[in-house]
Formats: structure tokens, sequence, C-alpha cells
């Protein structure tokens, strides 16, 4: 059995971070392990939540492990707190990673042209340093701009996403680079990507549904990490991700209208599992 590690924050209400990383990874047969980097009563969307930082447990947990000599398939990192895990995330890395496991960064951060609370440009520069150490990287197009010094857009053509891709590209990550979010037709949306070890252009253009759920883009990625970890290529994984989110939201949409509480990616979880053939 293939094992990931997953290194993202806690909400305890919400439906993000590591409360769909792990439910969704695990359903899809691959054991996550996880460092939560703090506990929070709900993400940062609702008002006077509680945030209880974990920085202090990520050097010994990987220390810990170091010496039971526990290896990962995967290491994907989402929502990162305070600046300073952005160093120790690092050092995980440069710890954990092998010749055989991929590292897999999510920069969350920001969207909509906007940082979330609690990120400033200084953790963005710490960020766009933890891109040049992964191998594939996920931003939305907001995070992009943030992680290298780009105009955000709400309108935009192809030629300012295939300069985005070029700047993200020269950060140095490794394998790939893949915008979500990319939505250049009327009604459409979906990823636009560069596979760097060969130079060929990632697309997968799908639906766009005028909502916007909280939680969704950790759905994306977690399903993108488990679907590579199950062995399928990045095209293929990043289809069935995006399939899965606009389910998700799909199926929300035609019971649930508060947008902080996340999608019910529970009730879609056997849709994904009967097209991986679990
Ligand atoms: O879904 C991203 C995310 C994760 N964790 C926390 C957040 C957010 C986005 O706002 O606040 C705590």
């Amino acid at each position: 059995m293939q094992r990931i590690v997953t290194i993202q924050d806690i909400s305890c209400v919400g439906k993000c971070s590591l409360t769909v990383a792990l439910p969704i990874i695990s359903a899809m047969g691959v054991e996550t392990a996880i460092i939560p980097t703090a506990v929070l009563s709900t993400h940062t969307m609702f008002q006077n939540y509680t945030f209880h930082d974990l920085t202090d447990e990520i050097a010994p947990i990987a220390r810990h492990w170091q010496q039971e000599q526990i290896d990962f398939a995967a290491i994907y990192t989402g929502y990162l707190g305070p600046k300073r895990q952005v160093q120790l995330i690092s050092d995980f890395f440069d710890q954990f990673k092998s010749e055989d496991n991929f590292i897999f960064v999510d920069p969350v951060m920001a969207d909509n042209g906007k940082l979330y609370p609690l990120f400033d440009l200084d953790f963005a520069a710490q960020m766009a340093k933890l891109c040049a150490k992964a191998d594939i990287i996920v931003p939305n197009l907001t995070e992009a701009c943030f992680l290298t010094g780009t105009e955000y857009r709400e309108h935009y053509d192809e030629q300012y996403i295939e300069t985005l891709l070029d700047k993200l590209a020269a950060l140095g990550t490794k394998r790939a680079v893949v915008l979500t979010g990319v939505a250049l037709e009327p009604g459409k949306t979906g990823v636009a990507g560069r596979d760097l070890v060969s130079g060929e252009k990632i697309r997968y253009v799908h639906d766009r549904i005028p909502v916007s759920y909280h939680g969704t883009g950790d759905i994306f990625s977690s399903t993108t990490v488990g679907a590579l970890a199950l062995g399928k290529s990045l095209q293929e994984a990043l289809e069935i991700a995006a399939d899965y989110t606009v389910a998700c939201i799909r199926e929300t949409m035609e019971h649930d209208a508060e947008k902080k509480y996340g999608v019910n990616f529970e009730r879609v979880l056997p849709q994904l599992i009967r097209r991986l053939g679990l």
C-alpha cells in the first residue's frame, strides 16, 4: 500500500485542509500520514476563529519518523500557518525526498486577487522558495501572481496564461507547473499547465459552475495527489480531480447554500471510487 504525508492545518469545522485531505486520499486506498501545522476552530473565512500554532511539533515529528525509517510516496503541503513553518517544511523536504517520491506543493495563500487573512508579501516570497523545491505546484491564478510578482487580472487571454506559466517554471519547480481556475471560454474553466520535462502543454477544460464554495481547492489537490500515488499520469490525475470537484459542487448546490461550510464531498466519494475502479 502506498503511503503519502500531507502537511497542513486542521480546521475543525469548514471542510478544508486536513478534514478533506485525510478522508479523500484514504478513501482512494492510499495511506495518509499527516502533520497538522495548526488547529483552528474553523477556517479563517469565519469570524472569531481560534488558532493554536503547532509549528514546534514539525521538527520533532520529522526526527522521530527518520529514526523509524518511515518513507512516503508523496509529500503534499497545503495551507501553512506562521512564516517560519516554511523553512521547517523545506527542511522536511530535504529529509524525506528520495528518487522514488514526489513533492506536491499547493501554495495556499490567496484567491480572487487577494491574500487570505494572516498572509503577507513576505510569506509569498517564502512560498516561492518552497515551490522551487517541489516537483509539482498547483497555484490558482491569484497565487501564481503573488508567487511571481505579476499583476492580477480578472480578464486575460492565452498569452497571459503562457507568460504566467513561464514565470512559474522559472521559480525552479522540477516536474510540472499547473494553474487552476483558468477560464478562457465563456461558461468553462479548468487547468492550464506545463510538463517541465517534456515541455508539453497540460490542459483540461470543463463546465464552470458560477458558485464558489470553500475548500474546493483542497479537494482538487488531495484528489490529484491520491490519483498520482495510484500511478495515474498527471493529465489523468488532474482530470479525475477536476471532475470530482465539480461533482462535489453540483451535489452541494442542490442542498446547501452556505458557502463557507464547504462541499458535500462525502456523498460523491462512491462515484470517485468507482471511477478509479477500486
Ligand atoms: O482551503 C484553504 C484554507 C485552509 N486552511 C485554512 C484556511 C483556508 C482558506 O481560507 O483559512 C485555515
